[in-house]
């Protein structure tokens, strides 16, 4: 226990014993860390309750998922699809997330740092994509509404720790626990009918930190220790290595063909495409337009890089990935 802590941390400490709820502990803890001296020595003390607050959360969400209705934590999509973030304590979730999205992601150098899920927009190319940071996930800790998140996503990244000595033990924990909830992380190339869609997500893995010492070596070995079926890539979110081929294999995990309107005798503007699931015809665009659209749509001229050249289309052509299309009603 470091010696320099204030006198109020004694004061609050003491109130614990009387704390009956998790909320009241947590409220407890929170202070305490506020007026908790942040030092090296004091790291360790910071992360226990941190972890005490994770714990208590879900202890009391497991109360009142009990009581009435699981809690839940909706983010509302929005860009060409939503990832949602899963991963050991500090492991660089945040971290990526601030590389790859240039926003202001708390990060710090010790577990529990993230409380709550947020979203964030990465771009890519001539679209952006929704990546949300979340708390960590151990053996132990599953913040309650966690499962219903993923679920409700349309894909995951996952982020491992190439510097922790038990990557692999930490990842399986992180997909037990999901699959305890019915949820499994699956390759990109999995094909998912509509009724699956909450159980099986498509995933990448993120092998973080491969700019430290011995890490390339755990990534190898990562590949003999972790059966699964996912695309995994070693990046750093601290030298930027692989965040390019991260962007593109998080964009891919979507399986979105973008494709841009153009308007009658306009120059096509390549910005802001649709994003539409793969195997999209001409009437599932003109349908994400607008409704009059795709009642009154009689044809669509399509140009793409392919060598299409204002082809004169019907409602059920297939879109591929780039097309331009200009809707005629
Ligand atoms: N060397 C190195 N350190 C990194 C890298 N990415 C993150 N870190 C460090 O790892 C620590 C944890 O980073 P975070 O981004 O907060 O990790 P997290 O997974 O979001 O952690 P929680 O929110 O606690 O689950 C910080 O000290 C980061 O600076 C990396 O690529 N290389
Ligand atoms: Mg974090």
């Amino acid at each position: 226990m470091p010696a320099n802590l204030p006198p109020e941390y004694h004061k609050i400490e003491a109130e614990l014993r009387a704390a009956r709820t998790p909320q009241e502990k947590i409220d407890i803890y929170e202070r305490l860390i506020a007026v908790i001296p942040h030092h090296k020595g004091t790291d360790k003390l910071i992360a226990m309750y941190r972890q005490k607050i994770a714990k208590a959360r879900e202890e009391g969400d497991r109360r009142q998922a009990t009581a009435k209705h699981p809690p839940t934590q909706k983010v509302e999509k929005s860009g060409a699809g939503q990832v949602v973030c899963a991963g050991p304590p500090n492991a660089g979730k945040s971290s990526l997330i601030k590389a790859l999205t240039g926003a202001d992601v708390e990060v710090a150098d010790y577990p529990f740092t993230t409380r709550l899920p947020a979203p964030y927009m990465m771009p890519f190319e001539t679209t952006q994509v929704q990546l949300i940071d979340t708390p960590p996930v151990t053996g132990e800790i599953m913040e309650t509404w966690f499962p219903e998140m993923v679920k409700m996503a349309d894909a995951v990244l996952l982020v491992a720790d190439l510097a922790d000595p038990d990557t692999a033990g930490q990842l399986d924990g992180v997909r037990r626990r999901l699959r305890e909830r019915k949820v499994d992380l699956v390759g990109t190339e999995t094909d998912i009918p509509p009724e699956r869609f909450p159980f099986l997500k498509r995933t990448v893995l993120a092998a973080n930190k491969v700019d430290t010492e011995g890490a390339m070596k755990a990534f190898e070995d990562l590949g003999v220790l972790l059966e699964g079926p996912f695309e995994r890539l070693p990046v750093s979110a601290a030298s930027g290595r692989g965040l390019e081929a991260l962007r593109r294999a998080v964009f891919g995990l979507l399986r979105v063909v973008r494709v841009y309107s153009k308007i009658p005798g306009k120059k096509a503007e390549m910005v802001s495409p649709f994003a539409l699931k793969r195997g999209s015809t001409v009437m599932d665009m003109a349908k994400a337009v607008h409704k009059d659209f795709s009642e009154k749509l009689q044809y669509a001229r399509v140009w793409n890089a392919a060598g299409l050249d204002g082809l004169r289309v019907n409602r059920d052509h297939v879109l591929a990935d780039e097309d331009v299309v200009e809707l005629h009603i």
